[in-house]
């Protein structure tokens, strides 16, 4: 990316935001008129206000903030403005229509594309032009995962379609890896689209621990549950047992058993739950309740960062676990190319130096760290993207699902959410201190 053109960086952004449309129209085609208006749970919006969102926000950055463009509907603005109204509420707003909707986004982009002809994309560094670009892309991404979470929620016969995700390749995998005591950089200061939370790249120090290396599967997680975990208190953590007994969490969600065993749903499908799948639509506090029961604890933030980039041969932190060179098929499943994480052990080609697989795709992993800026964290573009998130309400998971896409995603991306929530994509690993230290 660094040794593109501006016409490269131009192509680059286009195909880019191309393909983050195609799968938005993927999300809502799939439906007819009454699921996209529908609310499928308190947790999520409508389809239809993702949709005129994810054009709202390309109206205001990229047509007007870059563009200088005229508005093209402002008296829309406050309906798709996420701070003005909590999901619950935005089925009773007076929002567009899916055909309104759809009109919508199309001419947004064709704006956004009129104005990606002319903006400057390159100066000394990338310019802001360049990185909105990038910053929508994401954003759409974004909420393209939000939709496929949405659309798990719904009930109704499967319309989603997707290769079955691989299988285990190569032989057995020990189950932890050592990460030797030492300072790392941790963050990012050049990564072109890596977004303010991200930033600034900063030395941190990161004693010795071992690390799971891979997610932990359901295989493992029917453990805990057959041996009683979720009704053993000392498991839990006081605010995660409250949590547990208030909302009577049993399983993970979309779990039930059977004679013959534990069952799931997924996006309409009824099936066996998978034994080699990590686990997934756990909350952060059950996350925390199994890692203790096995004698574990989650990894914090930055042990989880130093996992997945540091390369012991050379000190340097990489982009990805597996080098700097963007994500494939064989290195991570990422962007719904499939519909269900992988098995653990499936993409040894995307493990990083110390040999810790899958940390990028499959499920989102839980962090014990609490979401806040690095030294010298600078809001941008504003404060409403993280700092206004900062704080111990919200817990960091990192590495993406199997339902981010590869242009959302990287090494330093971190993500945040309540500790309770699990209709997102999230699983978890397991780390421990080294014996004896
Ligand atoms: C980074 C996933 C927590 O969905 O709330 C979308 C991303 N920000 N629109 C979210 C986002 C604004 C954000 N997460
Ligand atoms: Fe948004």
């Amino acid at each position: 990316l660094r040794e593109l053109s501006t016409e490269g960086l131009r192509e680059h952004a286009a195909g880019a935001l191309t393909r983050a449309r195609q799968r938005s129209t993927v999300l809502t085609d799939a439906v007819d008129d009454g699921d996209l208006v529908r609310q499928h749970s308190k947790l999520m919006s409508p389809l239809v206000w993702d949709l005129a969102h994810i054009g709202s926000q390309e109206e205001l950055w990229l047509v007007r903030d870059v563009g200088g463009r005229e508005p093209l509907r402002p008296d829309i603005d406050d309906l798709y403005d996420a701070f003005q109204h909590p999901r619950a509420d935005r089925p009773a707003l007076p929002l567009l229509g899916p055909a309104e909707a759809r009109e919508y986004v199309g001419e947004v982009r064709a704006k956004a594309f009129e104005v990606l002809e002319k903006a400057p994309m390159e100066g000394r560094r990338l310019t802001e032009a360049a990185f909105a670009f990038g910053m929508i892309t994401q954003h759409e991404q974004q909420h393209d995962e939000t939709m496929l979470a949405t659309h798990q929620l719904r009930k109704g016969e499967p319309v989603l379609h997707a290769p079955p995700a691989p299988t285990r390749r190569g032989g057995p995998l020990p189950a932890e890896v050592e990460v030797p005591a030492g300072a790392f950089l941790m963050g990012t200061s050049v990564e072109p689209w890596s977004l303010d939370n991200e930033r600034p790249a900063h030395e941190v120090w990161v004693d010795g621990f071992l690390i799971d290396t891979t997610p932990v599967t359901n295989a493992e997680y029917v453990r805990f549950l057959e041996a009683g975990g979720y009704d053993q208190q000392r498991w839990w953590s006081e605010a995660g047992w409250k949590y547990r007994q208030e909302h009577d969490i049993t399983a993970p969600r979309f779990w039930w058993r059977e004679t013959d065993g534990w069952w799931r749903t997924r996006f309409g499908v009824r099936e066996p739950v998978p034994a080699g799948q990590p686990v997934m639509h756990v909350s952060f506090y059950e996350a925390e309740a199994y890692a203790a029961w096995a004698g574990k604890r989650l990894p914090t933030e930055r042990e989880w960062e130093k996992a997945a980039r540091f390369d012991p041969a050379t000190g340097q932190s990489r982009r990805y676990p597996w080098g700097n060179e963007e994500p494939t098929a064989e290195r991570a499943n990422l962007g719904q190319a499939h519909l269900s994480p992988a098995e653990a052990g499936a993409y040894p080609a995307g493990a990083s130096p110390l040999g810790v697989h899958q940390l990028i795709g499959d499920v989102w992993e839980w962090t014990s760290s609490d979401f806040h800026g690095y030294p010298g964290f600078a809001a941008f573009p504003y404060r409403e993207y993280s700092e206004v998130f900062f704080g111990p309400e919200y817990k960091v998971l990192r590495g993406g699902s199997f339902g981010t896409d590869a242009a959302a995603i990287r090494g330093t991306f971190r993500n945040w959410d309540y500790p309770i929530r699990r209709q997102i994509f999230s699983g978890f690993r397991c780390a421990r201190d080294l014996p004896g230290v």
